[in-house]
């Protein structure tokens, strides 16, 4: 099995925390963070590249030392450094950075103070009322600990869907290619674009003699064969993730997929529906008449499938029982925004602050996926991690654009920023230079911890400021990673809609963020969204789509989008 781009990764990640626990030179641990970063940054296998003769060390952030590393792990699967790193940190210490409230240096004060080596001791030691005693930690740290640990136990459970796709599209590929095979299709909770999956669902239609279940168990990324059958297997693969495949019958295709698809909940209210037209309904397809003689009346196709029960079709995405099915029997479904709806970016960084391309790259990449606009939005000065601008450097920012602007005729480069909120709910630049700007997206980077009404506070003070355009990932959950802080959403989507202010959906696949259920609440309201990358380098521009899959799950139609439309009437939404 070849070395995933996301292995790579890993191993770097893995190496930049063991540095960080031992105590490293902080400039080692971030040359591994950021090479970790541009290897899943690449839309492209490494190790493709490597076969293909290319230098990887001309990629940003990776020297000749990473490259020749990067050569190592897709030879061997691992590192020499990495055996020898681990020997010199006990146990599982390294686990214990997935807790939100423990970094690199409370971690080592436990493994010192109390022997803790694992999240099965730091959670006994929690239970036991004695982390509370050390020095910098208290009752109140000890409480969120455990709460933490049973998040992430909990979240371990289930995958990203962009990690679950890097995943699970060479697995397909790989069953194509196989004598027999017709019909490869990605059903479950991927195919409806939930943000993270349990399992994956694959169907496949073949002819009788294929050796499609043989080659399945037998891939090379297997590590366990749960279940062989003539129908149905599963398997775990090394990232841990499961796999089930099912041969289904051709005649059957459009009904299992259907099954396949769910969620169980949708499945079993059209069930009910079946029922009361007398009809028979399951995963082989859709019978009428007495069961010694069964006519099938919808089985091959999708679509015929809905048919027969008196439904117009329903997007994957929609499946969830959440009135989609009444609005398909009284055909007011949403027509859902669409990919090639999107007509530029909105939120991107470049060089002049913790981007990986420059400015002109940066507008290049968006030209090449056809937009017609691309905003400009650093971090602020408060965001002293990522080289925040303060009011000089973005002024020096808003006259290169406006010189390049005139490079690129038709292209429109939009002057914005990504402003920190700050605690008081003041903007953390002040106003005369953001009324140079086309627009703001305002953001929550500090301060999580506030109660839910000091939060909502905050924000709402902050949207009286009549520069502020855009909330910023208004949650600030990180999926599997960090819980959104407490807010009141509904207040904020008050306040929002009240003042004009528009809300993100930031498409990065680690945040989502509004979620599914925010973004039809949002349009329920009359809130207009914005979906935005917040692209830190070329490749992460591409990002887009997982906020489609998002907005299609939140119910979202172009108009209910701003960045799909021409750049004059989008200037109109900023405004106030
Ligand atoms: P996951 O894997 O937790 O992300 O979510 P799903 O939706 O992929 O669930 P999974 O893998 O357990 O099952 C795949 C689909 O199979 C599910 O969405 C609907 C269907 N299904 C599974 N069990 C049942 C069931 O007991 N009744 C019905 N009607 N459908 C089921
Ligand atoms: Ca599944
Ligand atoms: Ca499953
Ligand atoms: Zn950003």
């Amino acid at each position: 099995m070849p070395i995933q781009n996301t292995d790579i990764s890993r191993i770097f990640n893995h190496i930049a925390d063991l540095l960080e626990i031992s105590g490293a030179n902080a400039f080692r641990v971030r040359a591994y963070r950021n090479a970790a970063r541009t290897v899943e940054d690449q839309s492209r296998s490494i190790v493709k590249m490597l076969e293909d003769g290319e230098d990887l060390a001309e990629l940003p952030d990776i020297g000749k030392d990473l490259a020749e590393k990067i050569a190592e792990i897709a030879e061997t699967g691992t590192l020499e450094m990495l055996d020898e790193l681990e020997q010199k940190v006990p146990g599982e210490l390294s686990k214990l950075l997935e807790i939100q409230q423990l970094g690199p240096k409370r971690v080592a004060t436990l493994y010192h103070e109390l022997g803790i080596e694992s999240l099965e001791d730091l959670k006994k030691a929690a239970e036991d009322e004695k982390i509370r005693e050390l020095e910098g930690f208290g009752k109140k740290t000890e409480q969120k600990i455990l709460k933490e640990l049973k998040r992430v136990q909990d979240s371990a459970k289930r995958t990203k869907l962009a990690d679950a796709e890097q995943i699970v599209i060479p697995l397909c590929e790989y069953l194509q290619k196989i004598d027999g095979v017709k019909q490869v299709t990605i059903a479950g909770s991927y195919r409806r674009r939930r943000e993270t999956v349990g399992d994956l669902d694959i169907l496949v239609t073949c002819k009788k003699d294929s050796t499609v279940m043989e080659r399945f168990t037998g891939y090379e990324d297997v590590t366990e064969v749960i279940a062989q059958g003539k129908t149905k297997s599963s398997i775990r693969l090394r990232s841990g993730l499961q796999v089930d495949l099912r041969v289904v019958p051709e005649v059957s295709y459009g009904a299992a997929l259907y099954y396949f698809t769910g969620s169980k909940a949708h499945n079993v209210a059209v069930r009910k529906i079946a029922v009361k037209k007398n009809l028979k309904m399951n995963e082989y397809g859709v019978f009428k008449g007495k069961e010694d003689d069964e006519e099938r009346v919808a089985g091959s196709d999708e679509e015929e499938v809905f048919a027969s029960v008196g439904l117009a079709f329903i997007p994957p995405e929609l499946r969830e029982n959440r009135g989609e099915i009444e609005a398909a029997q009284e055909g007011c479904l949403p027509v859902l925004i669409d990919r090639s709806d999107i007509r530029g970016e909105l939120h991107a960084h470049t060089h002049a602050t913790d981007g990986r391309a420059s400015l002109q790259e940066m507008v290049e990449a968006a030209r090449s996926l056809g937009y017609s606009y691309l905003a400009i939005t650093e971090h602020s000065q408060a965001v002293t991690v990522a080289k925040g601008l303060n009011r000089k450097r973005l002024e020096k920012q808003i006259e290169e654009i406006e010189k390049l602007t005139n490079e690129y005729g038709g292209f429109r480069i939009l002057k914005g920023i990504e402003v920190d909120i700050l605690k008081d709910g003041s903007l953390d630049l002040p106003d005369e230079v953001l009324a140079k700007l086309d627009f703001t997206i305002c953001s929550v980077h500090s301060h999580f911890n506030l109660s839910a009404d000091k939060q909502t506070e905050r924000i709402l003070r902050a949207m009286d400021n009549p520069y502020f355009n855009i909330l910023g990932h208004p949650s600030g959950r990180l999926i599997n990673e960090r819980e959104a802080y407490p807010l009141n959403m509904e207040k904020i989507m008050k306040g929002a809609k009240e003042r004009g202010v528009i809300l993100e959906l930031n498409a990065h696949p680690d945040r989502l963020d509004l979620n599914d259920h925010h973004c039809r609440m949002a349009k329920e309201m009359g809130i207009k969204i914005a979906i935005n990358t917040d692209a830190h380098s070329t490749d992460g521009l591409n990002n887009m789509k997982y906020g489609i899959y998002q907005a299609r799950r939140g119910w979202l139609s172009k108009d209910d989008v701003i960045n799909t439309r021409r750049v004059a009437e989008l200037l109109k939404f900023f405004k106030r």
